[in-house]
């Protein structure tokens, strides 16, 4: 179970339709594949999907870091010194998706050496869950035309709406048409990727205040502390950290300080180790948890859903498992399907993800 080599390979698959939301956009999934090997001849395997306007890692800084930082720090570490792995990587404070990657690669090692999935090592509570998917910035008509054509042809009937945009009217239009012309039956929330103030946030909640929403996320900085209290103490709804809560000290801090009171949980940013912490802390403070989408690829979709499935409090609520359906291609083998609004784990040891050897020989960067 010894590591004997940790890979970092960048590849990139562009999207069929950029994501647009308050704080960038993505026309490419500029992604790094990590493999873990172990001296058994095992592969486990991940991706880390840089984000550099949420935590100022790049495609290239990501390769560097574990090449030169990380990988030193772990080979010849067994897959089960865990802890020791994550105090070593817990040395950097940044780099979340870098590290979050090896984490997830390691813990699919780990199930396929002892033969079990990394859902069951987990907690193993479902093999599903209900999927969310999140909507981009557009005009209402295609925004509407976007969840209905998720509704018609995967059974999707959760969408995360991204709002901040000025003026509010422009995101509280969309909300309105989605509801009007979805029904009452689909679930809806906003995500401003901190794009409003704490004031345009509390008015754009006003007028959409007979839209029976399910939470808000993020609507405003988390660092306008006064203002961003202010806003949660009057909402009727729960209020998610997502940027401003990427480790468990910064759940307790955000949540103690009354600037949130449910929690996003992204494998791609906080792993499987650290999304486990959060995940305890979260039902230990009683919170609301939505298991989120760094704009995942599938491998990426895959370690959410795994992980989300793993326990009642993150399989409850519909995760965001989505995005990947806009994406050209991918680089599994065998190509993750939603039906019925659901996406399963994938059977087999470890994260079951079998890549397909000629599209990573196609989109890898530096070959
Ligand atoms: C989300 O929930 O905010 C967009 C920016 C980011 O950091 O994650 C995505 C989705
Ligand atoms: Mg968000």
């Amino acid at each position: 179970m010894k590591i004997t080599q940790v890979e970092a390979i960048p590849f990139a698959i562009p999207y069929r339709k950029p994501l647009r939301f308050a704080s960038g956009e993505v026309h490419a999934a500029e992604h790094v594949l990590v493999r873990v090997h172990t001296d058994d001849g095992i592969v486990g395997v991940a991706e880390a999907p840089p984000r550099p306007f949420t935590y100022g890692e790049t495609q290239a800084g990501i390769v560097a870091v574990i090449d030169s930082i990380f990988a030193p720090q772990l080979v010849g570490l067994s897959l089960l010194d865990r802890e020791t792995a994550h105090a070593r990587l817990g040395r950097t404070v940044g780099n979340p998706t870098a590290k979050s990657a090896i984490d997830m690669a390691m813990w699919d090692a780990l199930g396929r050496t002892l033969d079990v999935s990394v859902t069951e090592l987990l907690g193993g509570f479902t093999d599903r869950m209900r999927v969310s998917h999140m909507l981009g910035f557009d005009e209402p008509a295609a925004m509407l035309a976007e969840a209905e054509k998720m509704r018609d042809n995967y059974g999707i009937t959760t969408f995360k709406v991204k709002v901040g945009r000025r003026p509010v009217f422009l995101d509280t239009a969309v909300v309105r048409a989605l509801r009007e012309g979805l029904g009452d039956s689909v679930e809806l929330y906003v995500d401003g990727n901190r794009g409003w103030t704490a004031a345009e946030s509390a008015r754009a909640m006003k007028e959409m205040a007979d839209l029976d929403l399910l939470f808000a996320e993020e609507l405003c900085p988390a660092d306008d502390v006064l203002g961003r209290r202010w806003l949660v103490q009057q909402l009727d709804v729960p209020f998610i950290a997502d940027e401003s809560a990427v480790s468990p000290a910064d759940v307790t801090r955000e949540i103690l300080g009354g600037s949130a009171t449910a929690v996003s949980i992204k494998t791609a940013r906080t792993g499987f180790t650290r999304s486990q912490r959060t995940h305890h802390l979260a039902e230990g403070l009683g919170l609301e948890v939505v298991m989120g989408n760094q704009i995942d690829g599938q491998l990426g979709s895959l370690c959410s859903v795994a992980f989300g499935a793993a326990y009642s409090l993150t399989s409850r609520r519909a995760g965001e498992l989505s995005n990947f359906l806009d994406m050209s291609d991918d680089l599994l083998a065998e190509p993750l399907r939603i039906s019925d609004g659901e996406l399963t784990v994938r059977p087999g040891a470890g994260l079951g993800a079998e890549l397909d050897p000629d599209k990573l020989r196609h989109y890898r960067q530096d070959s």
